[in-house]
């Protein structure tokens, strides 16, 4: 089925001019399409094939997201007098629901407003770009913080319960799927080696100690769009894993993609670091952000976070190794142990400046205060 044929399901009718696609994502695949109008002016979507290997379920994802939206519109009307630009408008197909599913090819499809004047960026280039990010992610949280959070379906049930993600290392292990084991010894044991410290923000939600929360989920700084003039972050997006978690899950992801000075599959570990003081900017933006949300215990366990999902990526990341690569898009035969070396170079590197981190998440409360 052609794009023409698919955005048409969409009540698009006119005719597309020029049509890319967007690499960034790991998991679904994303274009950018250029229509023209009858009166000649050009308009811009984005659309999307959702993953049905990662989300069994694309109509749920749908419905959260949907609800989601509608809500931070909503909020967005009240704080500022309009939504324009700073929250996702997904389009209907021609059955009211917000994706198409061609049965022939067993996809899903879904459109979204392309959000003009913005750009998306891969890695961050000043430290403002990072508090920006973390402003932004922060009042994703705070515009979130009344949505009723039992409303939302589990897209992925476990999504960051760490030792849960052990339990599928150690399974990938153990079969071996991808004939891989034998050679990664060192890599498994680095990452079972750190076990015992993985539960701290599973548990700590279990016992109340901190709050559950409505949370993104996938906070890389390339889920939120920048405007090209003023910089400033407006709008975040990749909405699909929005369920009920911990801030410190969207924290510690936006952190160990953001404030490390490489790429997340940068091959040279020479070159892998956290950087001090985009961990800083980053905090400082995110509390702010959240508006005084977020509890001590939260800003306390903050570097938690970071140190978790960085661990957590890489446990992912070597079980999808183990596994033979089924559910993260690899580009080449090595990809996924790139990844998890280069996230284990990460962790070290945290490891080391802990008490740097520590300090700083203090400072940063402190501040706000
Ligand atoms: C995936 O789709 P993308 O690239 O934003 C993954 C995240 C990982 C990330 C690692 C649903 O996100 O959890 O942190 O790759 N999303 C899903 O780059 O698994
Ligand atoms: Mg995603």
């Amino acid at each position: 089925m052609s794009f023409q044929d698919i955005i048409a399901h969409f009540g698009i009718a006119d005719p597309i001019v020029a049509k890319e696609e967007i690499c960034s994502g790991n998991i679904n695949r994303t274009y950018l399409v250029t229509v023209q109008e009858d009166d000649g002016a050009q308009k811009q979507y984005i659309v999307q094939r959702i993953n049905s290997f990662v989300f069994k379920h694309p109509d749920e994802v749908m419905t959260n997201i949907l609800a989601v939206t509608e809500h931070i519109k909503k909020k967005l009307v009240e704080k500022y007098g309009s939504y324009d630009r700073r929250v996702l408008s997904f389009l209907k197909a021609e059955d009211g629901k917000p994706y198409y599913y061609t049965t022939s090819t067993k996809h899903f499809f879904r459109i979204y407003e392309y959000v003009y004047n913005t750009v998306a960026h891969n890695m961050v280039h000043t430290p403002n770009q990072f508090y920006e990010a973390g402003r932004e992610f922060g009042e994703f949280q705070g515009l979130l913080a009344d949505f009723p959070a039992d409303t939302l379906t589990e897209i992925i049930p476990d999504f960051h319960n760490t030792p849960k993600r052990y339990e599928a290392f150690r399974e990938a292990i153990e079969n071996d799927e991808g004939g891989r084991v034998a050679e990664m010894q060192d890599e498994i044991r680095f990452l079972l080696d750190r076990y015992d410290d993985c539960g701290r923000i599973v548990n700590s939600l279990n016992a109340g100690i901190i709050p559950r929360r409505v949370t993104h989920n996938d906070t890389k700084i390339n889920n939120v769009l920048f405007d090209t003039e003023t910089g400033k972050a407006v709008c975040v997006i990749d909405l699909d894993t929005v369920m009920p978690g911990s801030s410190l899950y969207d924290f510690g992801d936006a952190v160990r993609f953001g404030a490390s000075t490489a790429a997340e599959d940068e091959r040279d570990l020479s070159k892998v670091s956290l950087d001090l003081n985009l961990f800083e900017q980053f905090t400082r933006g995110f509390i702010k952000g959240t508006d005084g949300l977020l509890t001590d215990e939260e800003i306390h366990l903050l570097p938690y976070g970071a140190y978790i999902m960085t661990l957590e990526l890489a446990v992912r990341f070597m079980t999808d190794y183990l596994n033979g690569d089924k559910y993260f898009k690899v580009d080449f035969e090595d990809h996924n142990l790139v990844r998890t070396r280069n996230q284990m170079r990460l962790l070290q590197d945290m490891e080391a400046k802990w008490t740097q981190m520590c300090e700083i998440s203090e400072r940063c409360r402190l501040e706000a205060q």
